[in-house]
């Protein structure tokens, strides 16, 4: 195995106990910053972490000079969940903080919230002063996608990654640009620090194996974050139940270029990796449009529950006992 310390994490983090602590406290500003704060979140939930050593300026605005947040605080992150009008994105379909809480300290067995973020890490620039000094080289960051409890089956063609690293000037050494085809506004909106686009018809997704294999979990809500970049429609395809009937969902794109969510019915799941490639969950699209560009596929369990066999009620009536006088 690999001995960075993430690697570390990614192997132990259900075993001994994760803390992050981020760099800089960054106080509340323009939108690349909120794009960092919630990626630094997906990243910290992705390390299974316990808690996170986190300062005030990371949740509200103003704060003093001690880094308290002041009476009244603003709540600065809720803008994840707000709608922007800017970029026409959807916001986070859940409250946000409400969302981070519920996962930290949890394992396989006890998260109710299982998605995969589709990234790769950015590549290794070298010679590059501003990023190889202060991380003596290991600044290539947590490898490949965010998998929490899900995970995307390897295929051929793979997924393009989509990457808006913006800050740096693009140079020959350092081919980074700002400005991402196919993704809205790389500043501005905070889904679009990374994403991928499919290259093929057809991409599979596992659910964990090891909690949810062969169980029929009902009253789970599908979401899925998607670039709406054309207006031919895609699918996500599911089972409901072993025998593997496949389940079609239909994402009604509509070509207007900016980040949606997609937000199930409550459906009931068969996560019996009955699908192609021992998928679980897949995704779609034949079309001759532009292929699906993808942030998040996620499954909200909070709901959720094993169906149960309805009990035959008795035929005969119960005839209640005569009192006998003593
Ligand atoms: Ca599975």
């Amino acid at each position: 195995m690999d001995c960075g310390s993430l690697e570390l994490i990614k192997r132990y983090a259900e075993i001994l106990p994760v803390k992050f602590e981020p760099v800089t406290g960054f106080p509340s500003g323009n939108n690349s910053e909120l794009q960092w704060r919630y990626w630094s979140w997906l990243l910290a939930l992705n390390a299974r972490v316990d808690f996170v050593d986190v300062q005030d300026p990371w949740f509200c605005s103003p704060t003093d000079g001690n880094d308290i947040c002041t009476t009244p605080p603003t709540l600065t992150l809720n803008a994840v969940q707000t709608p922007n009008p800017a970029t026409g994105d959807a916001g986070f379909p859940v409250h946000f903080s409400d969302w981070i809480e519920r996962q930290l300290g949890k394992t396989a067995a006890t998260n109710d919230q299982l998605w995969v973020v589709l990234r790769e890490t950015d590549p290794i620039v070298t010679p590059n002063p501003t990023r190889d000094t202060y991380c003596n080289g290991f600044c290539s960051g947590w490898p490949g996608d965010f998998e929490h409890y899900i995970k995307v089956i390897a295929t051929s063609p793979a997924p393009l990654h989509l990457s808006a690293f913006c800050g740096i000037t693009p140079t020959a050494s350092n081919p980074l640009p700002c400005n991402t085809p196919g993704l809205p506004f790389p500043v501005a909106s905070i889904y679009s620090r990374h994403a991928k686009q499919m290259q093929s018809a057809l991409l599979g997704f596992d659910v964990v194996d090891t909690v949810h294999a062969g169980r029929q979990l009902s009253n789970v809500t599908l979401r899925l974050a998607y670039v709406d970049n054309d207006p031919s429609d895609f699918y996500i395809i599911y089972t409901s139940d072993a025998d593997g009937t496949p389940q079609p969902l239909t994402i009604n794109r509509q070509g207007t270029g900016a980040w949606r969510w997609y937000t199930s019915a409550p459906l009931t799941l068969f996560a019996g990796n009955r699908l192609d490639n021992g998928a679980d969950i897949q995704i779609k699209y034949t079309g001759s449009g532009a292929k699906p560009i993808l942030h998040m596929l996620w499954l909200d369990l909070r709901n959720a529950g094993t169906p149960t066999v309805t009990p035959t009620a008795p035929t005969n009536t119960p005839t209640a006992p005569t009192p006998t006088r003593t």
